[in-house]
């Protein structure tokens, strides 16, 4: 089907046509969730990892309203410099399309313009899920991982969030929450929470076989692997529990709610550990796109090794 909406590189839709790995970023981390100019530096940086690991990678974006998978250098230097920006989740595409507007997408956008280009492995840094601050706060990712059939590989969720309701919340919608070599969900900064994960998983081959057997099935949901920061950049929970707790405070007596609180609270986090929060973020985001790159891999060999 031909979407006029939807505008994939060459190199991008060559490579899925192939078979070949692709894996797909998401674009408000870089719009809204990382300063300048680490926000480009990090965009350019894992998509060089994963081409290293044999991959396409895929950033996604709104660029003048148009759904775009693939940008080129200078777009993605325009996108990290972009003022306004919109915040790309369901409720906003046909905002950005009738608008022409620029956008970074959510996980919740980015994996509903995978699902239009046929693209089945996205890395980012963290989900969003339920807020501790309202409780109709309950981020559009969780909803689109209950019903986009993909892999989504991040390094849990932020403990600015409400984790256990988060993982309920999962739970009910029968997403799949795999640990990569961890029996226990981590939390973004830290590889601790104290809340398990659905199942654990050693390899890319493993996450590949689990998720053709989810799929196989029937299943519609997502498989969310959440792979823990590596442990010479994770900061532990009992440092980041106060921090989190100061930045939530501010965000209540501030007023801040909806789709700005997000952004809010990870900017005075990073503020708050004097960017030790930053590196980790960074950190992870590349581990996540490595992961990613090797699950790709093992869902192709697969593939191939059933072809034959
Ligand atoms: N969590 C992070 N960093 C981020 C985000 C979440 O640690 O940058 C971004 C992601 O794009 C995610 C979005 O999809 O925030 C969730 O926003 P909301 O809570 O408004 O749905
Ligand atoms: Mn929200």
């Amino acid at each position: 089907m031909k979407n006029t909406a939807l505008d994939i590189t060459l190199e991008i839709s060559r490579a899925l046509a192939m078979g070949a790995p692709v894996v797909a970023f998401e674009s408000t981390v870089i719009t809204h969730g990382l300063p300048q100019p680490q926000n480009l530096e990090l965009a350019r940086e894992m998509e060089k990892q994963v081409r290293t690991a044999g991959a396409t990678p895929a950033t996604i974006a709104l660029i003048k309203g148009k759904i775009r998978v693939g940008l080129s250098d200078e777009e993605l230097s325009g996108l990290s410099k972009a003022q306004p920006v919109l915040k790309v989740s369901h409720r906003d595409f046909a905002t950005a399309r009738v608008k022409k507007m620029d956008g970074g997408t959510t996980v919740a956008g980015t994996m509903f313009a995978c699902q239009m280009a046929g693209i089945k492995v996205f890395a980012t840094g963290g989900i969003g899920g339920v807020h501790k601050e309202s409780s109709f706060d309950i981020s559009t990712d969780l909803h689109a991982l209950s019903n986009i059939p993909m892999i989504v590989v991040c390094a849990g969720a932020k403990a600015i969030l409400d984790l256990p309701a988060t993982l309920e919340y999962l739970e009910t919608m029968g997403v799949p929450v795999v640990g990569y070599r961890t029996d226990e969900f981590p939390a973004f900064y830290s590889r601790e929470s104290g809340l398990g994960v659905s199942v654990r998983l050693d390899s890319p081959e493993e996450i590949a076989e689990f998720a053709r057997a989810h799929w196989d099935l029937g299943m519609r949901s997502a498989v969310l692997v959440t792979n823990p920061v590596p442990e010479t950049q994770a900061v532990p929970k009992s440092e980041m529990d106060p921090i989190i707790a100061k930045a939530s405070a501010e965000a209540v007596a501030q007023g801040i709610h909806g789709q700005k609180l997000t952004p809010f609270l990870l900017g005075r986090i990073s503020e708050l550990t004097g960017g030790k929060s930053l590196r980790t973020n960074l950190a992870l985001l590349l581990n996540n796109a490595r992961l990613a790159a090797q699950i790709a891999g093992a869902m192709d060999a697969k593939k191939k090794a059933w072809a034959i």
